[in-house]
């Protein structure tokens, strides 16, 4: 079954198509046609992950999955949570990466806990399913490892690795996005059996 992935992020999507390797589902990237998809005007990870589903679900005419994510830093009252790709000026990768550490500076590492979060929605024929999965961590302060995407390099897991240092393999084996899909395979199985 061919189920379009509603995002233009290309770590994002990376991730999904390991994902689904021994699967029976084809997961596919949105064409280059969509060169945008909607404003996130949700205040949740579910709401901003519906609008993505529905949109390319009604554009494609197949079923989609939509992923809200980010990261959830305790020292910073939860953000920048579902404005993790919005932090900095520029929304790249580098520049949010560098405003988070910037406005951790002097915090002791006791201080420097967060989470991943990871919102999935899927639609399919008119019928909504969601997952959530979660991965904590900490900020570390400074950059290492070069796979990954987004905040990987600053993000530190709990056996001390940054999540940018770990294989696509071995990120997926842990990861808050890897969490909430394999919770949606169920149901997805459900629905299509
Ligand atoms: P789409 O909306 O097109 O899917 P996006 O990057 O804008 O792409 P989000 O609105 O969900 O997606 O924002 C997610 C932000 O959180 C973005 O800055 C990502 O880099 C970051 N993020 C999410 N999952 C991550 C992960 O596994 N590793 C590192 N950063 C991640």
């Amino acid at each position: 079954m061919k189920i379009a992935i509603a995002t233009k992020n290309s770590g994002k999507l990376k991730e999904f198509q390991q994902l689904a390797k021994n699967t029976n589902f084809e997961l596919i990237p949105i064409p280059e046609s969509i060169s945008e998809l909607p404003p996130e005007t949700g205040k949740t990870f579910y709401e901003n992950a519906l609008i993505k589903a529905k949109f390319i679900s009604n554009a494609l005419e197949i079923p989609a999955i939509g992923d809200d994510s980010g990261l959830e830093v305790d020292a910073l009252n939860g953000g920048p949570g579902i404005y993790s790709a919005r932090y900095s000026e520029s929304g790249e990768d580098k520049d949010n990466c560098l405003k988070l550490l910037k406005n951790m500076t002097g915090l002791e590492s006791e201080f420097r806990d967060a989470r991943f979060k990871c919102c999935l929605v899927g639609f399919f024929e008119g019928k909504i399913i969601k997952s959530f999965g979660a991965l904590e961590g900490r900020i570390s302060e400074g950059f290492k490892g070069d796979k990954g995407f987004g905040y990987d390099p600053i993000f530190i897991t709990q056996n001390g690795m940054h999540l940018a240092e770990l294989e696509k393999e071995e990120k997926n084996a842990i990861s808050h996005r890897s969490l909430a899909f394999r919770e949606l395979l169920k149901d997805l199985s459900k629905l299509t059996n």
